[in-house]
């Protein structure tokens, strides 16, 4: 059956995973009255609850005879590490551009990922149903990014659709009638061109496939996904695998051949090059790994993947309430798991540190290192947390020392752009552009170091009232900018064990807001609320002796405390400073100081100085 590989790609949101439901669906793929849910390539649990895409996955249709593969990519930053690995599977990609939001930082980073590989897209300015929609502009300024990314003559030549992936259509001129998705089929099967190893699929040539994502299969072991270089893969063959270097990894066989098949995946015995297959049976081989015949001495070249650019210390949680909630609290235990992840996710770099007991995690961003802890809090671990660092470089010339830079673009109403310019400058942005882009709001460019981004985003939501929106992609290595302001505001640490009092709690609103509420268990050295003053307050949330200010009955209810201030887990990470943790546990999230006792804490900040 002849073949098409393609990819989506676009900025987050911009409705890749809805518009492959669609294409699902449309090509009969689910059975009859088969119940799916909406976005049912996003499958994993943190994938539905935060409505984005996290892991690229692929999947398979049938089309008027032919077989198209269509892989979607996640859309925001922290996960694009791996996207030009991902790319280097497909022949064509549909880059996705939102009708209102028009290009956006992710938008620039895919496409320039995809002219690099030298692919040419096909391109759908999607959501043509919003009411905001201007799609006019929208194609000027997708023209002018393919030009700042310097694209060849032929991939200049793009096509256009427009589309409402929600609403199942998509047409190549906004007369034409809106009924289905079979334009955009039509122009993948015409405009991708057909997998370029396709004559290389005989026997005569020997098996390659590149390893691009790795899975762990209860029952099937490790499962190797890639597209096929050369050749025939079958079950039960010897095959071998061999590093970037071409050192020999492991000899195995073939256990099973997985091709896609809508959300499923079915067993087949036989693959050849072009298709994009997934394979069982080995027990080492790993990400960029090359899986081929005995005969073959020399592996793939794998591409490199963007290096991280923030890391945190991932260590045992040692707080007095540890070990009441999670089973999984040795740091033997977190080691091993940690050494997995890095292992299937190839951003993600983990390293023992000077202690025993802690362990370096780095990423491309927060979210990412976020969902890594939100996943194994879930699997029953305990851990603690420090602040994230961003990893700085010695420039490969001149030897100055240099840290990550980004592109932040932010949309606000007009009123915010003051305060929004003056925080960021702060943080030691530079202001790149600003323009009005209609109905009262601007769009500010930045170009900031990502350590002055850490925490800001919550920040910049309050200055905003939650009406802003803030995108940011990594940009480069620039100089280091010197030192910035840390935390405004110090916090408030609980003196003493035991369950927070609604008196003292109730007492203590005046001294600055609350992270925790009555019957909170809290210890000693943590952390239950912000002063409202620039220094630290170490205070005593148990004392329960009631005020004599108070005439109320005396009953706890008589006294209505200020709703607390509840932080998820990003926003806990960002929060803290350099000195302080975050402890999380299955059930719990919560702040503290690392040296739990106060004149302690007091010696360590001397010796710091
Ligand atoms: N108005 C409108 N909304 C859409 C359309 N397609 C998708 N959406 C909405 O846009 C949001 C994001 O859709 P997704 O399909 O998750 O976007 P995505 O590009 O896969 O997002 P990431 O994978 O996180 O990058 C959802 O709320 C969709 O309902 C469309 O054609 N029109
Ligand atoms: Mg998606």
């Amino acid at each position: 059956m002849e073949l098409r590989n393609v990819a989506i790609i676009a900025h987050v949101d911009h409705g890749k995973t809805t518009l492959v439901d669609q294409l699902l669906k449309q090509s009969g793929t689910f059975r009859e009255n088969q119940q799916v849910q909406e976005r049912a390539m996003d499958s994993n649990d943190q994938e539905r609850e935060r409505g984005i895409t996290i892991l690229a996955k692929a999947t398979s249709v049938e089309w008027n005879g032919l077989r198209i593969n269509i892989v979607d990519t996640p859309g925001h930053a922290d996960f694009g590490g791996e996207v030009e690995r991902i790319l280097s599977m497909v022949d064509g990609v549909v880059l996705l551009v939102d009708a209102a939001e028009s290009v956006m930082p992710q938008t620039k980073f895919v496409l320039s990922k995809a002219l690099k590989l030298g692919l040419k897209p096909i391109v759908v300015i999607n959501k043509i149903d919003r009411q905001d929609a201007r799609h006019e502009e929208v194609l000027e300024e997708i023209f002018d990014l393919f030009l700042a990314l310097e694209a060849a003559d032929d991939q200049l030549d793009f096509p256009v659709l427009y589309a409402s992936g929600r609403n199942g259509w998509a047409v190549n001129d906004l007369k034409d009638e809106r009924t289905s998705l079979n334009p955009l089929f039509e122009q993948i099967v015409r405009y991708v061109p057909a997998p370029k190893v396709a004559a290389l699929g005989n026997e005569e040539h020997p098996f390659k496939m590149l390893v691009t994502t790795i899975q762990a299969d209860p029952y099937l072991g490790r499962i190797l996904t890639g597209r096929i270089e050369s050749g025939v893969v079958t079950t039960n063959r010897n095959i071998k695998a061999l590093n970037n270097d071409s050192g020999l990894v492991e000899k195995a066989r073939v256990t099973k051949i997985l091709a896609f098949r809508g959300l499923s995946r079915v067993g087949i015995e036989h693959a050849e090059a072009g298709d994009i297959v997934s394979i069982a049976g080995l027990s080492t081989a790993t990400v960029a790994d090359t899986l081929c015949d005995l005969t073959v001495e020399e592996a793939l070249h794998a591409i490199p993947v963007d290096p991280p650019t923030i890391s945190i210390t991932v260590g045992v949680n040692d707080s007095p309430l540890a070990g009441r909630e999670g089973d999984k609290v040795q740091s033997r235990v977190i080691r091993e798991r940690l050494f997995r992840e890095a292992e299937g996710n190839v951003a993600i770099k983990v390293k023992e540190s000077d202690s025993k007991d802690a362990f370096e995690v780095s990423g491309r961003g927060e979210l990412q290192l976020g969902v890594l802890i939100e996943g194994m809090r879930r699997e029953g671990f305990e851990v603690s947390i420090s602040r994230p660092r961003v990893l700085f470089r010695n420039d490969p010339e001149t030897g100055e020392r240099q840290e990550p830079m980004e592109e932040v673009y932010i949309d606000v109403d007009d009123a915010y752009t003051g305060i929004v310019i003056e925080k960021m400058s702060l943080r030691k942005a530079e202001m790149t552009d600003m323009r009005p882009t209609g109905a009262g709001k601007t769009r500010i460019t930045f170009y900031a170091p990502s350590r002055g981004l850490i925490g800001y985003h919550g920040q910049f939501l309050t200055d905003t009232r939650g009406t802003g929106i803030m995108n940011r992609v990594f940009k480069d290595y620039g100089p280091f900018k010197g030192a910035l302001e840390g935390r405004p505001r110090g916090v408030l640490i609980s003196l003493e064990d035991g369950e927070a009092v609604t008196y003292a709690l109730w007492y203590l609103e005046e001294r600055g807001s609350l992270f925790v509420t009555t019957g909170t268990k809290l210890y000693q050295g943590m952390i239950i609320g912000e002063s409202a003053r620039d220094n630290d307050m170490d205070v005593n949330p148990l004392k329960s002796k009631q005020l004599t200010n108070f005439r109320a009955s005396g009953k706890d209810e008589a006294v209505r405390l200020t709703p607390h201030r509840v932080m998820t887990l990003e926003q806990a990470i960002a929060y803290i400073d350099t000195d302080e943790l975050v402890e999380v546990t299955p059930k719990s999230i919560r702040l503290r100081k690392k040296q739990l006792v106060p004149h302690m804490r007091k010696r360590a900040e001397k010796v710091d100085a």
